[in-house]
């Protein structure tokens, strides 16, 4: 059945309108509420859906051609049970076009100006769509697209906003309500440092955002003891201080290379995994103003005692707020250590854009049976755990992750 689409009343006073793009062409097929024609009015950028689903015969209006309600648009092959179903529908939803038309008027609302925006960038959308997201500041090619040929609808937007809403709304500080601590004892009130600010913002987003799964796990850390008690004789001599710290950067630097997806992040639509070539590990630094994580950059080539060097150079310099910008970003992995503290285990949230942050704790002795030889052996274990975004790791990669970190550790040969 042979259906003609003609352009509805448009409302808001407005009675004729330019064709400023048309979607269809024959022998395309549409769906109910696909958007056919986009229209400018002095008053308004409009999109024009469909009102039935089937396919295109013939398209009556092209680009600069002035309708007005009534006009032809264009005419749709219907398949008989389409139009059936189109019209229950219709009875089951009175109040849809009430619906559609206050999220459009919402929309015309921010735009007054006829004016045909180019575009200079890759992404496909209407120009009512394009200038709603140039008032709003939102780079249309964040947004995913779920139109035809890849095509930004006005919904795409409009969900992109009300995500970006939601997310706010977590995002920010926990809604409590006031309360006079003052009632029950003497108190005192500092502000938090904007460090403090900025940190918590982004630990709580990337807790909220990021599926994390942490994997506690200890090593074996005898040899590497031994090892670096040799070495810290030999840092006393060019005052260099040698803590556990470079020899876990080493067997991590290593352990990232045998599961290159612990140094990839995911890109920012969710989409694509992008794989790091270098190994620049983020370092958790506790400073009087806040968490700082300074990076150490291509981590791979360094030896012990230049990591020691370097490490004991950004912890001051993070201390006394002396980092220069560039040395906080392009982390690919972050460890953060509380082992010169204590505590067992603890839960590292992972430091966005990365996907995965190791947590070190407090090494002790503890007596190991050895079955082989029906011996118990006096051991240094460090317990520590592993958070991963479990988007982009698999919980069985990640137990073969700390697996092999806690077999380099054993290896002498991690540490040259
Ligand atoms: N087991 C046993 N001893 C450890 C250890 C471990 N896992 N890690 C460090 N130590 C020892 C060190 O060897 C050192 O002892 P020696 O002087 O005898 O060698 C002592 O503890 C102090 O070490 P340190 O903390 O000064 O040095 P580090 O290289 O281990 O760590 C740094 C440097 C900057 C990471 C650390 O000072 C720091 O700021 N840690 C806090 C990190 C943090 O707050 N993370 C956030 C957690 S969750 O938000």
């Amino acid at each position: 059945m042979l259906k003609e689409i003609v352009l509805p009343d448009l409302g808001e006073g407005i009675d004729s309108a330019d064709v400023s793009e048309v979607l269809v062409k024959p022998g395309d097929i549409v769906a109910a509420d696909d958007i056919i024609l986009v229209l400018e009015s002095d008053k308004a950028s409009m999109e024009i859906p469909s009102e039935n689903s089937g396919t295109v015969k013939e398209v009556f209006v092209s680009m600069g051609d002035a309708v007005k309600t009534g006009t032809a648009l264009l005419s749709v092959e219907v398949s008989s049970e389409d139009k059936v179903e189109t019209d229950a529908q219709k009875e089951q939803e009175p109040h849809k076009e009430t619906v559609e038309k206050t999220v459009e008027k919402n929309t015309k609302e921010v735009v007054v100006k006829k004016e045909l925006i180019p575009s200079s960038d890759k992404t496909f959308a209407s120009p009512g769509v394009r200038r709603l997201s140039r008032e709003l500041e939102i780079d249309l090619s964040t947004v995913k697209a779920t139109g035809v040929k890849g095509r930004i609808t006005k919904e795409d937007l409009l969900g992109y906003i009300k995500q970006k809403i939601s997310q706010r709304g977590t995002f920010g500080a926990a809604s409590f309500p006031k309360i006079d601590f003052a009632q029950w004892g003497i108190i005192d009130s500092k502000p938090l440092t904007k460090i403090q600010k900025i940190t918590g913002e982004r630990l709580q987003q990337a807790w909220q955002t990021i599926p994390h799964v942490t994997q506690f796990d200890e090593a074996d850390i005898s040899i590497l003891n031994s090892k670096r008690l040799e070495l810290k004789e030999e840092g006393l001599k060019k005052n260099i201080k040698v803590t556990f710290l470079p020899f876990i950067i080493k067997a991590v630097v290593k352990a990232l290379k045998e599961f290159p997806r612990f140094n990839s992040s995911l890109d920012h639509l969710s989409e694509n995994i992008v794989q790091k070539n270098y190994y620049n590990i983020g370092i958790a630094v506790d400073t009087p103003t806040g968490l700082v994580v300074p990076v150490i950059k291509n981590a791979d080539n360094k030896s012990i005692l230049g990591l020691s060097e370097e490490l004991m150079d950004i912890s001051e310099r993070a201390r006394v707020k002396k980092l220069k910008p560039e040395e906080i970003k392009g982390g690919s992995f972050t460890v953060s250590s509380l082992g010169g503290i204590g505590g067992t285990y603890f839960t590292p949230i992972i430091n966005p854009p990365e996907v995965a942050i190791m947590g070190v704790s407090k090494s002790f002795w503890k007596p190991v049976y050895n079955h082989k030889n029906n011996e118990i052996v006096p051991t240094f274990i460090m317990p520590y755990s592993l958070s991963y975004d479990h988007r982009v790791i698999d919980g069985a990669i990640g137990a073969a992750f700390t697996m092999f970190f806690s077999k380099s550790l054993l290896d002498i040969s991690t540490f040259e």
